[in-house]
């Protein structure tokens, strides 16, 4: 994919405003991203540095985020106590951790880590293994990060019910005058709705403690090195309090078989075994000293719950008529519930011994 020759202007003017090395010379698109616009661009080579260095831009959605000082300042406080193990951020001339170009878009600049790459499927259970126990360690990370509760900048982020009212509403207004073609769609997601208070009941309860976790712990926000091993965790800017099965619960949905989000060959979508215990034993060992009796007996579920809305948000911005999610296609974002939902069936018929080998690994620990 080539970038346009505005975005390649628009980022060389945009790392004017950031404490860099040097000018920015070739930009090209980077990721897989949903959301934010993100480009790679490489420093022109100075007098110090022989290996050009490699910059990721960017351009935060302020349709999705608003709160961009707050988002932020939760970024920055989080990368700053994970050193290591999250990117560096590069701050602004002026000092804030992002800036505003010309025409008043938001711009934010990581260092680019250098040697490691992003999985988009999972590619064996040893690598399932090590991805589960990368995410559970930053959540104990996390559990230490001094100060106040970071901000709230997108709430309700996984309160499935309240992505069900939005599901309704999207269903009464039709606006694009798709519901009728989605049928069967809608009619799965209603049917699973009672679980969608499981988990915000619970912790009404008081038996689900809220957490700083990192929220969107999918396969493909975590960089490995060439030989396997864990090195980064990206996509920080929704790491702010929620729940720790979540956080499971999202690697089960992108990393328990080997099917893209938006597979169209349904029967290639269903949850391996070795998968589920690879993720099961990483989590258990990244985050195991940190979760109570109630997490560990809601991972399994959990995994569940996070593709099932995960397909309502999916689908009720297809109703919506794509007006959050990116799509590369026509009728993507139902792709994409389709891939869910399977992904939800497979997961059912499989719960069972899900919950199996999680309380068996539980109670060896
Ligand atoms: C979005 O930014 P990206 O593409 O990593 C979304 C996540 C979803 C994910 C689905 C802020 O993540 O919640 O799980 O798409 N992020 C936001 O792939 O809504
Ligand atoms: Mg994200």
């Amino acid at each position: 994919m080539v970038v346009s020759s505005d975005d390649a202007t628009a980022v060389r003017d945009v790392a004017r405003l950031f404490a860099l090395p040097a000018e920015i010379g070739t930009v090209a698109p980077h990721g897989q991203g949903h959301i934010n616009r993100t480009f790679l661009g490489t420093a022109t080579a100075t007098a110090e540095a022989s290996v050009p260095a490699r910059f990721v831009f960017q351009q935060i959605n302020e349709k999705i985020f608003r709160d961009v000082p707050g988002l932020m300042g939760n970024i920055r406080r989080v990368t700053a106590h994970a050193p290591g193990v999250t990117p560096v951020l590069v701050a602004a001339r002026d000092g804030r951790p992002f800036a505003r170009d010309a025409a008043g878009a938001a711009w934010r600049v990581y260092r680019f880590v250098e040697g490691a790459r992003s999985v988009q499927k999972i590619e064996s259970a040893a690598q399932a293994r090590e991805v589960a126990r990368a995410f559970g360690a930053f959540q104990q990370k996390l559990a230490t990060l001094p100060g106040p509760r970071l901000n709230d900048v997108l709430p309700g982020f996984h309160d499935t019910r309240s992505r069900y009212a939005a599901l309704h509403e999207a269903i009464a207004a039709d606006a694009a005058n798709r519901a009728a073609a989605a049928r069967d769609d809608i009619a799965f997601a209603l049917a699973h709705e009672p679980e969608s208070g499981v988990l915000l009941e619970l912790h009404a309860a008081g038996a689900l403690p809220e957490r700083v976790v990192h929220n969107d712990c999918k396969l493909n926000n975590l960089l490995l090195d060439a030989a396997g091993r864990a090195v980064c965790v990206l996509d920080l800017e929704t790491t702010m309090p929620g729940f720790a099965p979540c956080d499971f619960g999202d690697m089960v949905r992108t990393a328990s078989c080997a099917a893209a989000e938006d597979e169209l060959d349904l029967a290639r979508v269903a949850a391996e075994p070795a998968m589920l215990r690879a993720l099961a034993e990483g989590f258990l060992e990244g985050a195991g000293a940190l979760l109570n009796a109630t997490e560990i007996a809601h991972l399994a579920f959990a995994g569940r719950l996070l593709a099932l809305e995960q397909g309502v948000r999916f689908l009720a911005d297809h109703l919506r008529g794509d007006t959050y999610y990116r799509i590369h296609r026509p009728g993507h974002n139902l792709d994409r519930t389709r891939a869910q939902f399977a992904l939800v069936r497979s997961l059912e018929s499989r719960h069972a011994a899900f919950e199996r080998i999680i309380s068996d690994l539980a109670a060896r620990r």
